[in-house]
């Protein structure tokens, strides 16, 4: 008999609970919102859950992260297990490409000035082509490639930046510290989908902001983090960013005083750019328990070194 956990809000055990139990049809498993800690085998894990401490859990096998983001367990001393993130491409992946597409044919068409015109002004003026419009996603994993895939069938010169080297059809591929600078020089709109680790803290900062051609437009889907807030407001009082389309932030919800909220040069969006979809991500939890069980490596697997 296999115990798995279910430890995310009462919520989600209702979305998730009859997906799952489908998903696991012809394993022997018990799967509960409540079992000693000293039964259990897997945890079905979000980061807000009650569980923080791991050391009960003394015959835990894996931890399978319902979220991409795993910033707020894969630094936790208890965890001496194998944690998986979640990539779900029906959900988060689909999603993603869909708000990050939005977003930037948004800033790309200048839809702002014909959606809200009080004055009713006559500005014939066309948009550029998306040939004309050089995009730089930082963060080239499963969300960035998807993003830039999608960008480069629209027609979009893609430029891309990860930790390692990569090779992705139609993306002009960069790495480490020098490809950063490189990745932002005279970019247009820069979109951001690292992820929130000790390394990629302030990656827009007083200093990168200032490389994107001027006027060009930040779209961070990713984590908070990644910018320098104060830097980036400055940056769009001097005019050097034209807006900022931000999804996520250093404090969720965004308190109600943050200056980014009545900025008119910055859209805020409620961290909601892309969600797990359960009828997808039951499959990936369900695979990664066969694999453990079968002694195969888990898939997602989190490198706790490196923080993602
Ligand atoms: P992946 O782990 O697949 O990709 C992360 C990418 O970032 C990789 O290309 C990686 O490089 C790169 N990277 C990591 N550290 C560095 C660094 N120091 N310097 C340069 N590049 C670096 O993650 P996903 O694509 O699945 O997700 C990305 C992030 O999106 C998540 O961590 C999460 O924060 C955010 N997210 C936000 C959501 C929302 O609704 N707003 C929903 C889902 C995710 P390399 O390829 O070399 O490893
Ligand atoms: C995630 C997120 O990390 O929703 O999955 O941000």
């Amino acid at each position: 008999m296999i115990n798995i956990l279910f430890a995310a809000t009462a919520e989600r055990w209702d979305e998730y609970r009859d997906l799952l139990h489908g998903a696991f049809a012809g394993v022997d498993y018990h799967l509960a919102l409540d079992i000693p800690p000293q039964d259990v085998d897997y945890i079905v894990y979000a980061p807000n859950s009650e569980v923080q401490d791991f050391t009960p859990y003394t015959r835990l096998k894996a931890v399978l992260n319902l979220w991409a983001g795993v910033e707020k367990i894969t630094g936790n001393p208890t965890l001496k297990v194998p944690l998986a993130r979640m990539v779900d491409d029906q959900g988060l992946t689909q999603g993603m490409v869909e708000w990050v597409t939005g977003h930037t044919l948004r800033h790309h068409l200048g839809m702002d000035a014909h959606i809200v015109n009080p004055d009713k002004a006559w500005d014939a003026v066309a948009a550029p082509v998306a040939s004309e419009r050089p995009v730089t996603i930082l963060g080239l994993g499963t969300l960035g490639q998807a993003c830039a895939a999608a960008l480069v069938s629209l027609g979009f010169p893609v430029t891309g930046w990860s930790r390692s080297q990569k090779t992705v059809p139609g993306v002009r591929c960069l790495s480490g510290p020098d490809g950063l600078q490189e990745a932002l020089r005279e970019a247009q709109i820069v979109i951001l989908l690292l992820p929130d680790t000790p390394a990629t803290d302030n990656t827009l900062n007083a200093e990168t902001l200032q490389l994107p051609a001027k006027g060009a437009f930040v779209i961070n889907p990713g984590r908070g983090p990644l910018i320098d807030d104060d830097a980036l407001l400055a940056a769009l009082d001097s005019g050097q960013i034209g807006h900022a389309t931000l999804d996520v932030f250093r404090i969720e919800p965004l308190p109600a005083d943050h200056p980014f909220w009545d900025h008119p040069k910055v859209t805020v969006t409620p961290h909601i750019a892309a969600e797990t979809k359960a009828s997808s991500a039951v499959h990936v939890i369900a695979e990664n328990i066969r694999r453990s069980e079968a002694g195969e490596p888990l898939l997602h697997l989190v490198d706790r070194d490196a923080g993602y």
